[in-house]
Order: C-alpha cells, then structure tokens, then sequence
C-alpha cells in the first residue's frame, strides 16, 4: 500500500483526572503495538528521573514547598529536557505513548487559580501530540477507585476543578473515552483511533508544534 518506509512514529497523550486510568491504557497500549510489529515507547510526564523530575517529585509528595508558579515552570522544563530526544525518537519511527503532557500542566495549574494563558505560555514550541485521548471519569467516581494516594492533588475538591479546567483545554480533536467502560472496552477503543493515527503519520502527517 501507501506506506512509506521510512515514515516517523505517532505521539499519543493520554489525559484524565487521578485514578482515571491513563496508566492501565498507556501500558496496554504500547503491549498492543509491540504485538503488531510497530516500535513504541511508554513515556510519562512528569519524567521523576531527571534532576528537575527529583526537585517535582518531592514537592508532590509534600517533601517540599515550592511556589506555584515555580512548580509550574519546573514542569515544564522537564517536558524541555526531553524535547529532543523525543523529536529523535518519533523521527526514528518509534511511536511514543504519553501519560499526561502539557494539557495536566494547564488544568492542574489553573485549577490552583493561576492564569490559563500564563500556564500555556511555557509549553508553545514543545512537541503537539497527534492524538489525545482523554479519559472522562466524574470526580467522584474516579475518588471512589480504590481511595486516592497521599500526594498533593488527590483530593475530591481539587481534582473537581481539575475536571473544570480540562472541560476549557479540551478541543473537538480530542478523543474523550467514558473511563467507566469495562477495561477490555476502553482498550479496544485506544486501539482503533491509535491505529488510525499512526495510519495517518505514515501517509506523511507533519510533526507541530504546541499550541497550534
Ligand atoms: N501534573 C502533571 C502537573 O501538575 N503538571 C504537569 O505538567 C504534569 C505532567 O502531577 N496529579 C500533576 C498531575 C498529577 C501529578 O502525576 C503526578 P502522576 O501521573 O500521578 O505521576
């Protein structure tokens, strides 16, 4: 067919609130490419390994306090750090499955109240994903999942006005999954529009940039 052979790798963001599945999906994800011969990478955002993933990490766990606008911008140099090789990769021809990118950086930041154009502003120029599923799970719904865990935003109010502010990022490209389908359901879906979109980054689909 149409193929061309030395075509680049998909970038596929998954989103969501805490606990709405997006762990479950990416991995799931990247076993069902693997099986079908594509080349594909879990990556996760924040990426904890760096030196600014440390210095994020510890704030998430209430080792230490940081300003908000601080935090916000430490997550954003971490995506910074792996711009590069993650352009290398895809040009490569390897797909990367994301858990959570820019679009958590914006609702999780402007649910604390800090202004929606300030948080985008960091990201513009970092890669545009071509696919974002979104997994959509009411609040309560995703609370009751086993409870949250004791980091910073796993709480019921917040992760409300988290939910609010995805509800502002969100664009019609955006494939919203209902994240309360049986897991097999969910999955099958990913699948059909992850396939469809490494079809179109096949035929020759270009690479963007954040926030076009
Ligand atoms: N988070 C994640 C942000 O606030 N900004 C970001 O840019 C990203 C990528 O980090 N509650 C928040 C959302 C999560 C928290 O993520 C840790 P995870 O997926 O639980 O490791």
């Amino acid at each position: 067919d149409d193929v061309n052979t030395d075509s680049r790798g998909a970038c596929i963001v998954l989103e969501g609130l805490d606990r709405s599945g997006k762990t479950s999906q990416s991995t799931r994800l990247v076993s069902y490419l693997e099986g079908l011969g594509h080349s594909a990478e879990l990556w996760r955002f924040p990426d904890r390994t760096t030196n600014v993933g440390q210095m994020i990490s510890s704030y998430l766990s209430n080792e230490s306090q940081l300003d908000d606008h601080t935090v916000h911008l430490l997550f954003s140099a971490n995506r910074w750090e792996k711009r590069s090789s993650m352009e290398k990769k895809l040009k490569a021809g390897t797909s990367l499955i994301i858990d959570r990118y820019s679009f958590s950086e914006v609702a999780f930041s402007s649910a604390k109240g800090l202004d929606f154009d300030w948080c985008k502003a960091p990201e513009i120029g970092l890669l545009a994903p071509d696919l974002v599923l979104y997994l959509d799970i009411p609040p309560e719904k995703a609370a009751e999942r086993g409870g949250y865990g004791t980091e910073r935003y796993e709480k019921l109010e917040f992760q409300r006005k988290v939910a609010d502010c995805y509800k502002v990022l969100r664009d019609p490209s955006w494939k919203v999954i209902v994240a309360q389908l049986p897991i097999e359901e969910i999955s099958k879906q990913v699948q059909e529009v992850s396939l469809e979109c490494l079809k179109q980054c096949r035929k020759g689909k270009q690479l963007s940039l954040l926030w076009s």
